[in-house]
C-alpha cells in the first residue's frame, strides 16, 4: 500500500529520466552530450539517494515521535559492497530505472558496474553487519549502525607472477551514498591525566584533563529496507583536526609544516581499515580508532536519550547496544565514565545501567584473534578508562571471591587484567562482565565458547547469560540481486516475491522437485550463471573454462584454518591421477574447474604462500595437453562483495573445509546453498545446522570432529605422526619442483610434515579425497544432482538474516518493529 503513496521522488521512467538529467546538468555540471557511464552512474545514484533521504527523514521522525527503544549496532566493519543495485531493488524501482536508462542510451548492467564497492570490512564479520542492516531496515526495526568512515577500505589484491600484491583502496573520490553532517561533530580526547578532587558534597571525584582533542564528523549512509519505506541510518565517523584547518598559533609563528602535520595526524585515525582477519597485533593506532569511534557514537546515543528528558534508570529501556566482537568494548567503560564522572551517578547505579544496555557477540575462538591491550599503552592513551577498568575488575573479582571463596586459581583465570609482562587488558572478559548477554554465531560455536574460552564465566554468571544466535544472510542481496533469474523462477512458482521477506516460503519449492519444466529452467539458470562466470574468468585470467564442467569454488579469506592448502593439495592429487591414466581411462573422468579467491592479510606470510602455490599449480595444469578440459585451476583476483555476486550463483560445489571447531559459523556456505550449489564441508560452524535443515543426503560432509581435535593434536606432538600416503605423493611432487621452486613451498609442507600439522590437514586428507570422488560420481547423475539442489534451496529458510535479527530483537535487545503508517 505504501508504494502508491510515496509522495516524493519518481514513479515513472520519464520522471526518473528527468531526475537523472537534472543531476547530470546541475549537480555534476555536465551536459547530456558529455554524459559517460560514470556520470550516468553518479546521476542515477543521486536520483535514488534523494528518494531515500525523503524516506530516511520520515523514518527518523517516526522513531522520535514513537519514543520507543532503539538498537545500536557497533561494528568496526561494514562490508556493504555496491549500493545502487541494492537501492533500486529494495525500493522496487529497478525496472523503471532500467527503462529510463535504456531511453538515455545506457545498459543498466554497465551503469551498475561503474560503482566502486564500499569495502569497509575484512570478511564474514563485516559482511554479517551489512546483512544485519538490511534486515533491520526491512523488518522496520528502529536501528542505527555506527562505524568508521575509512578513507581506505580493504586493499585491492593484484596477482603478479603468482604473488599477491596489495594496492590501496581509495574509494571516496565521489561517493553519492553518503551525507556529510558537518554540523554533527564530537570532540574526542586522548592522552592527558586524571585529576582527583572532592566535590561540594565531599565525594571523591575524578576528572580527565589535558591531552589532545580530535574532531569526529558524522557521515550518514541511508539504508533502505526491502518493500517498506523504512530507511535506517548507518553513521560513519571521520576524524579531523580539532582546531579547524590549521593550528593558528603555529601557523602565525611560522611553523606551517608542523601545523599541517598535526592535521594529518588527526586524519590518520580514520584513514585505514586494518586488513587483519583473525589476528590481533595490538597497534596503538587501532586502539585510537576504537576509542574515537566508540566515544563519538556514545556521545551521539546519550545526546539522543537526553532529549527525551527521562531518568537515567530508563536508559536500558530506551537503548540496546550490540558489540560486534570485542572491538567496541571500550563503550562499556566510556558509558560508565559518562555516568559517574560527567553525570554524577553513583558507581552501582551506573553499572546497573551499563551492564543492562550491552550485548556482546563473539565471532571466534582462535586465541590469536582475541584482543588484548597492554596496560602501559592504555595508561598513556586513556588514563581514566584504565582506572575504571581496574575498578570494574575489582568489584567483579570481589563478587567472584564471595561466590567461590575456596577457588584461589579462579580469580587469576577470570581477571580482566592478565598478570603478564607487560600486563594486558583482556577485552573479551571485559565485554562479558559489561554485558547482559553473550552470544556465539552458530550452535557448535556457542557450545564451544561455553565449554572452552569462557567456561569459568558460565560458572560465575550462570548459563542463561550465554546464548546462541546462528548467523544468517539477506536473501535480497544474496538471491534476488545476485541471481535475478533464480529469484524470478522461484517467484513464478511461489506466488511472487513474498519469499524475500519470509524465506520459509521456499518450502513450497519441494513440490516442484519432480516437475520437468521447473527442473529444466533451474538447470538453464545454473548453466547461464556458469557461462557468466566463465566469461569473467576469460576476461581476467585469459583461461578458457568449459561451463559444462563441474565448478568447484572456494572463496573466502586465505587462512591456514580454512585449509585452502588442503584444497590445492587435493587438486594436485587429482592432477597426478589424471597424468597416470591412459587416454581411454581419462575419457571416463568428470571435468572440473577448481576456482579459488580470497585475500591474505599483508603480513600473513603462510597465507601468501598458499596463494602462490595455487597460482603455480594453475600455470602448470592449465597448459598441460594431457589434461585439457578435465582440470583447470583458477585464482580469481581481488575477491570482494560485487565479485561474490557473480561467483556464488555459478557454483556446483563450494568448499567449507575448516578444521572442525575453528570456523565460528561461516556465511558463504549459506549463500552458496541458497543459490542452488551443493557443498563439501567439515562438521564445523553453520555447516552442521545447514545439514540438519537440508538433510544429510544433500551435503558432502567429511573429516574429524571438533571433539577429537585436541587428542589428535596431542598425538601429533607427543606420538608418532605419519603423513597420509596420497598427501605424501603430493609433497614429493612439490619437492621435485613440478610447481616451481620447491623452496618457496617448504614452509607450507613443513608445517604439516615437521611442525605438528596443527590444522589436521593430513588427518583429514584421505576422507577429503574420497568425498571428492563421491562428488564426481554424484555429478554424473544430473537428475539426482538437481533434485538435491532444489530440495536444499527449499529448506534454507532458516538462514535468512531476518530470522537471525528477530532472535536478537527478542532474546537480547527486547525491541519491537515500528511499522510505517499506511499512506493514503
Ligand atoms: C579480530 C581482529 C583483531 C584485531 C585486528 C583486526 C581484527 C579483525 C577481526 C577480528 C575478529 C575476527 C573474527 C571474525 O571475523 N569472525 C568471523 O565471523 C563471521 C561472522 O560471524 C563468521 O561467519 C566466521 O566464521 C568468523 O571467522
Amino acid at each position: 500500500a505504501w508504494k502508491k503513496y510515496a509522495a516524493h521522488g519518481f514513479k515513472t521512467k520519464e520522471d526518473f529520466e528527468k531526475e537523472v538529467v537534472r543531476h547530470v546538468e546541475t549537480t555534476l555540471a555536465r551536459s547530456m552530450f558529455n554524459c559517460d557511464e560514470g556520470a550516468a552512474y553518479s546521476a542515477a545514484s543521486l536520483a535514488f539517494r534523494d528518494r531515500l533521504i525523503t524516506e530516511w527523514n520520515r523514518t527518523q521522525q517516526r522513531q522520535t515521535f514513537s519514543d520507543g527503544k532503539r538498537v545500536y549496532y557497533l561494528s568496526l566493519e561494514f562490508l556493504m559492497g555496491r549500493a545502487l543495485d541494492n537501492a533500486m531493488l529494495n525500493v522496487g524501482l529497478k525496472t523503471i530505472a532500467r527503462d529510463g536508462l535504456t531511453d538515455l542510451g545506457f545498459r543498466i548492467e554497465d551503469i551498475i558496474d561503474q560503482e566502486h564497492d564500499a569495502a569497509l570490512g575484512n570478511g564474514g564479520l563485516g559482511r554479517l553487519a551489512a546483512c544485519f542492516l538490511d534486515s533491520l531496515a526491512s523488518l522496520n526495526y528502529p536501528a542505527w549502525g555506527y562505524g568508521l568512515r575509512y578513507r581506505y577500505g580493504i586493499f585491492k589484491q593484484e596477482i603478479v607472477d603468482g604473488y599477491q600484491v596489495e594496492v590501496p583502496d581509495y574509494w571516496l573520490d565521489f561517493n553519492p551514498w553518503e551525507f556529510p553532517r558537518h554540523d554533527v561533530t564530537v570532540d574526542i580526547q586522548f592522552y592527558g591525566h586524571v585529576r582527583k578532587f572532592q566535590d561540594a558534597q565531599g565525594k571523591q571525584q575524578a576528572s580527565w584533563e589535558g591531552g589532545e582533542i580530535v574532531k569526529a564528523v558524522a557521515y550518514d549512509v541511508p539504508i533502505p529496507g526491502f518493500d517498506t519505506p523504512a530507511t535506517n541510518n548507518l553513521r560513519l565517523w571521520s576524524s579531523k583536526a580539532a582546531s579547524g584547518e590549521f593550528d593558528f598559533q603555529k601557523f602565525n609563528s611560522g611553523d606551517y609544516e608542523s601545523s599541517v602535520a598535526d592535521q594529518q595526524r588527526a586524519e590518520t585515525i580514520s584513514a585505514v581499515l586494518y586488513p587483519n582477519d583473525n589476528l590481533d597485533r595490538g597497534k596503538e593506532l587501532r586502539l585510537k580508532q576504537q576509542y574515537f569511534w566508540v566515544a563519538a557514537s556514545l556521545y551521539d546515543i546519550v545526546r539522543r536519550f537526553k532529549k527525551t528528558k527521562r531518568a537515567w534508570s530508563e536508559f536500558p529501556d530506551q537503548v540496546a547496544i550490540q558489540l560486534n566482537d570485542t572491538h567496541p568494548t571500550l563503550a562499556v567503560v566510556e558509558l560508565q565514565r559518562i555516568l559517574i564522572d560527567l553525570e554524577g551517578l553513583e558507581w552501582d547505579e551506573a553499572w546497573t545501567i551499563v551492564s543492562s544496555t550491552f550485548g556482546y557477540t563473539n565471532h571466534t575462538v582462535l586465541p590469536e584473534a582475541l584482543e588484548k591491550w597492554s596496560v602501559p599503552l592504555f595508561q598513556n592513551l586513556l588514563p581514566r578508562h584504565l582506572q575504571i577498568i581496574y575498578e570494574i575488575n575489582l568489584y567483579f573479582l570481589q563478587s567472584v571471591e564471595r561466590k567461590f571463596p575456596k577457588e584461589r586459581d579462579l580469580l587469576g583465570r577470570v581477571s580482566i587484567i592478565e598478570e603478564s609482562q607487560p600486563k594486558m587488558v583482556r577485552m573479551a572478559y571485559l565485554a562479558i562482565v559489561g554485558s547482559h548477554k553473550v552470544n556465539g554465531v552458530a550452535e557448535l560455536h556457542s557450545d564451544l565458547i561455553k565449554t572452552t574460552i569462557f567456561k569459568d564465566f558460565v560458572k560465575i554468571f550462570g548459563p542463561d547469560k550465554f546464548t546462541n544466535v546462528t548467523n544468517g544472510i539477506t536473501p535480497r542481496r544474496w538471491l534476488h540481486q545476485a541471481n535475478p533469474r533464480l529469484s524470478e523462477l522461484i517467484a513464478s512458482r511461489t506466488g511472487g516475491l513474498g519469499f524475500l521477506k519470509d524465506l520459509n516460503i521456499l518450502n513450497e519449492l519441494e513440490k516442484f522437485v519432480d516437475d520437468k519444466e521447473f527442473r529444466k529452467e533451474w538447470a538453464e539458470i545454473k548453466y547461464a550463471n556458469k557461462v557468466r562466470l566463465a566469461k569473467h574468468i576469460k576476461a581476467t585470467t585469459d583461461v578458457t573454462v568449459n561451463p559444462a564442467a563441474l565448478f568447484d569454488i572456494q572463496v573466502k579469506r586465505i587462512h591456514e584454518y580454512k585449509r585452502q592448502q588442503m584444497n590445492i593439495f587435493g587438486v594436485i592429487h587429482r592432477y597426478l591421477t589424471i597424468k597416470n591414466l591412459s587416454p581411454e581411462e581419462r575419457k571416463k573422468l568428470a571435468p572440473r574447474v577448481s576456482i579459488f579467491g580470497g585475500k591474505a592479510a599483508p603480513g600473513y606470510w603462510m597465507a601468501k604462500t598458499i596463494i602462490h602455490l595455487i597460482n603455480n599449480v594453475g600455470a602448470v595444469v592449465n597448459k598441460d595437453k594431457d589434461v585439457g578440459d578435465l582440470l583447470k585451476v583458477i585464482f580469481l583476483e581481488d575477491y570482494n562483495v560485487s565479485k561474490a555476486e557473480i561467483i556464488i550463483p555459478a557454483s556446483d560445489i563450494s568448499e567449507h573445509i575448516s578444521t572442525a571447531g575453528t570456523e565460528a559459523s561461516g556465511t558463504s556456505n549459506m549463500k552458496f546453498v541458497l543459490n542452488g550449489g551443493l557443498i563439501i564441508g567439515t562438521c564445523d560452524g553453520a555447516n552442521i545446522e545447514i545439514t540438519r535443515e537440508i538433510g544429510e543426503e544433500n551435503i558432502f560432509l567429511f573429516g574429524n570432529l571438533a571433539e577429537d581435535v585436541e587428542d589428535l593434536r596431542h598425538a601429533h606432538t607427543y606420538g608418532s605422526h605419519t603423513i597420509d600416503p596420497d598427501l605424501a605423493n603430493v609433497f614429493t611432487e612439490i619437492k621435485k619442483g613440478t610447481f616451481g621452486d620447491a623452496g618457496a613451498f617448504s614452509a607450507l609442507v613443513g608445517a604439516i610434515e615437521d611442525h605438528g600439522d596443527y590444522y589436521l590437514v593430513s588427518d583429514d586428507f584421505n576422507t577429503y579425497i574420497q568425498t571428492q570422488g563421491l562428488i564426481d560420481e554424484a555429478y554424473k547423475n544430473q537428475d539426482e544432482w538437481i533434485s538435491k539442489c532444489i530440495l536444499s534451496v527449499a529448506r534454507m529458510g532458516f538462514f535468512s538474516s531476518d530470522r537471525c535479527i528477530n532472535e536478537y530483537a527478542e532474546s537480547i535487545w527486547n525491541v519491537e518493529p515500528l511499522a510505517p503508517e499506511k499512506r493514503g
